[in-house]
């Protein structure tokens, strides 16, 4: 019997992170998007531990891209849950991982501009990330499809960007360069630096 993944409690109200993101995005957000991931994980895994104990190889096959997608989705979303703060709770400090950014990018206010340019033009639905390379520690900017975690891209990621419609159209409709401009206010950077500093150790 696989163990039942849990939906992470959201570490703040709903309408915390207003004026940039609504009471009401977050709600659906979180208790029907977030919530679906892992009710179809749950499922997803319980199918497949049956198919494990019959030793069915190709039904465990058959259901390796719901694992992918939901998985993936509640993994994504329990990290971008604690990537967000409310506005004015927290700013990028001096120190490892704002040298970091300077030095992938030139500034801070570069790396901005192309992680909105490059998580702007994901098509249709996805991510855009900072990541961390854990060979090197350079950081750098991703973008995945859908619900594709970024370790599928062998890189560990510091802070994500949701760009599915369902973040942000109910308040920005079809404008996400305004939700990306926007997002930079409420980071939470205590917690991207500290999952920075946990890679270099
Ligand atoms: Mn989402």
């Amino acid at each position: 019997m696989a163990q039942k993944i849990e939906l992470p409690p959201l570490p703040y109200d709903f309408n915390a992170l207003e004026p940039v993101i609504s009471a009401e995005i977050m709600e659906l957000h979180y208790t029907k998007h977030h919530q679906g991931y892992v009710t179809k994980l749950n499922e997803s895994l319980e199918k497949y531990a049956d198919a494990e104990n019959k030793g069915d190889i190709a039904a465990m096959i058959g259901l390796q891209s719901a694992i992918k997608f939901n998985g993936g989705g509640h993994v994504n979303h329990a990290l971008f849950w604690n990537n967000l703060a409310p506005e004015g709770t927290s700013e990028l400090a001096k120190g490892g991982l704002s040298q970091a950014i300077d030095t992938a990018f030139g500034s801070f206010d570069k790396f901005v501009e192309t992680f909105n340019a490059k998580t702007a033009a994901v098509q249709g639905s996805g991510w855009g990330w900072l990541g961390c390379c854990p060979a090197s520690s350079k950081v750098c900017i991703a973008t995945c499809s859908n619900q594709d975690p970024l370790s599928t891209q062998g890189l560990i990621p510091l802070l994500g960007v949701d760009v599915w419609e369902h973040a942000y159209y109910l308040q920005y409709k079809n404008l996400r360069p305004d939700y990306l401009k926007n997002i930079w206010r409420i980071i939470n950077w205590k917690e991207v630096e500290k999952r920075f500093n946990q890679v270099v150790g």
